[in-house]
């Protein structure tokens, strides 16, 4: 008997303790792994489509106390930030070809400790190579090589460490040029470490996506080439030479953007902003937003009377880092401090959206598939981005389609691609274009979707018809 009490106390003890173990959240890189690129897309270690959602540090010359692990765990798990960028700067402000050897210290140890803190809370971190004022970035090749050679050997069993080799070259410097700079730096990079992420900027503040696009880089695998925009500046002209990229096969990341005008400063632009998110997530690319500090600039994310390194609440945070919040993930107050972990393809506002759903209907011969793969709220509204899948379950082509989809509230158009799209209050229909309009035996038609709004959180789809 006694003996018996003396395991039952022990065994209660044993439960109370498991109980009490915090359970082990996932984070961003215990779900997804290690990153490739395949075909146009970054993806994760089981293939799937990885965005990023990320945000940059301000020069870590400049805005050093913002790098710590406090500062990160909050994006990732009050932001819904899966990646921080730590931008380095080459030329100014103590930038680390012009400064000395002390300052290379001083700037490498402020890399160790964010790819740490990055590290310790499964985060992805980009190493950006932060070209600016240089415009060339052949003008410090050889120390840009015995700075990533030395980042390479450092971070070479790291699976979340992503190489950024130049910024945004600029000052007339053509593809070429930095093709033949970026062909010189991989080369080293990949002498150590076969795997890493590599991402190369291209000419005009990486803009002409379209024209490194005509010339790619080959020989490597796991390049991606860099978009740049600030939203109240870069418009659809942008969003077009992007376009011509992606059809031309090229992976892009934005790995820089902001929603103020180029200088950084003047009004920010939340509607371009959305519009570019929503352009973005279309295309499944990802971006990591500039920046995480208090300057007094339109672009800075922490409104410059706030002076906390971390625990900001929504107060605290500017017009952009609102806007961003808002768009990574819902709203900062109403934040539970959820991991990031579940990170889906993108920004899921809480609470409604998280529920990823799919609803199919059928036909005889097809099955028809609508997935809500991403929700975010934009001002008023909330916006829904859906794919349709078409299975032709039998054993001969079938001509041609037509599906209606079934809303519980009226819906407005976003926008939508790789069909015909006819919208009415509370369902829409999409019939084929030419090229997707065959189905061949036992196959399907992918790729097809649409970004819807409304005003109400739980808009989801109540039901799908093929006609
Ligand atoms: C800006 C900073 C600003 C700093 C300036 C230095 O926000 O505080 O004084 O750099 O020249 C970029 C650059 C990025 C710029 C940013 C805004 O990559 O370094 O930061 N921008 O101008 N490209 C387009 C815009």
């Amino acid at each position: 008997m006694k003996k018996k009490g003396m395991w039952g106390v022990l065994s209660i003890l044993l439960l109370a303790f498991v109980l009490s173990c915090p359970v082990l959240a996932a984070t961003p890189l215990s779900a997804h792994g290690r990153l490739s690129v395949k075909g146009t897309k970054l993806v994760d270690s089981e293939g799937k489509t990885f965005q990023i959602k990320g945000v940059s540090t301000h020069g870590l010359s400049w805005y050093p106390e913002y790098v710590s692990k406090e500062a990160f765990k909050d994006l990732r798990d009050k932001w819904g930030v899966n990646t921080v960028r730590l931008a380095m700067y080459t030329a100014e402000y103590n930038g680390y070809c012009v400064a000395g050897s002390q300052n290379q210290k001083t700037l490498k140890n402020r890399i160790d400790a964010g790819v740490k803190a990055a590290t310790d809370l499964g985060m992805y971190v980009i190493i950006d190579w932060h070209t600016l004022s240089d415009g060339n970035p052949n003008t410090y090749k050889k120390q840009s090589i015995s700075f990533f050679k030395a980042m390479a050997k450092k971070y070479k069993g790291h699976k979340n460490v992503i190489y950024e080799i130049c910024n945004e070259p600029n000052g007339g410097t053509s593809w070429s040029q930095v093709k033949s700079y970026a062909q010189s730096v991989i080369k080293e990079i990949r002498k150590i470490d076969k795997h890493a992420v590599i991402l190369v900027g291209t000419p005009t503040w990486s803009q002409d996506v379209d024209i490194a696009a005509k010339s790619p880089i080959k020989g490597y695998k796991n390049i991606m080439y860099t978009l740049h925009f600030y939203a109240n500046t870069h418009r659809d002209s942008y969003r077009s030479k992007a376009e011509t990229a992606i059809k031309a096969g090229l992976p892009l990341l934005v790995s820089e953007f902001g929603i103020s005008s180029a200088s950084g400063s003047g009004g920010v632009n939340e509607s371009e902003g959305t519009k570019w998110i929503s352009f973005l997530n279309k295309h499944g690319i990802g971006y990591v937003a500039w920046n995480l500090s208090n300057k007094n600039e339109s672009c800075a994310l922490i409104k410059s009377s706030c002076s906390k390194k971390s625990g900001w609440t929504s107060s605290d945070l500017s017009k952009s880092g609102k806007w961003l919040v808002r768009t990574y993930q819902g709203s900062l107050d109403q934040s539970s401090g959820q991991s990031a972990s579940s990170q889906k393809p993108a920004s899921d506002s809480k609470p409604s959206a998280s529920k990823a759903k799919t609803v199919s209907g059928a036909s005889k011969s097809c099955r028809a598939s609508v997935k809500a793969v991403n929700s975010w709220k934009s001002g008023k509204r909330y916006f829904t981005h859906y794919t349709l899948t078409i299975k032709n379950n039998t054993k001969k082509d079938v001509k041609s389609w037509k599906v209606r989809i079934n809303f519980k509230k009226s819906i407005k158009k976003s926008s939508e691609w790789n069909g015909v799209y006819t919208y009415k209050s509370k369902y829409l229909t999409i019939k084929p274009l030419s090229w997707n309009k065959r189905i061949p035996a036992k196959g399907k038609v992918t790729d097809i979707g649409f970004i819807v709004s409304s005003t109400s959180k739980t808009n989801l789809v109540t039901s799908v018809k093929l006609q």
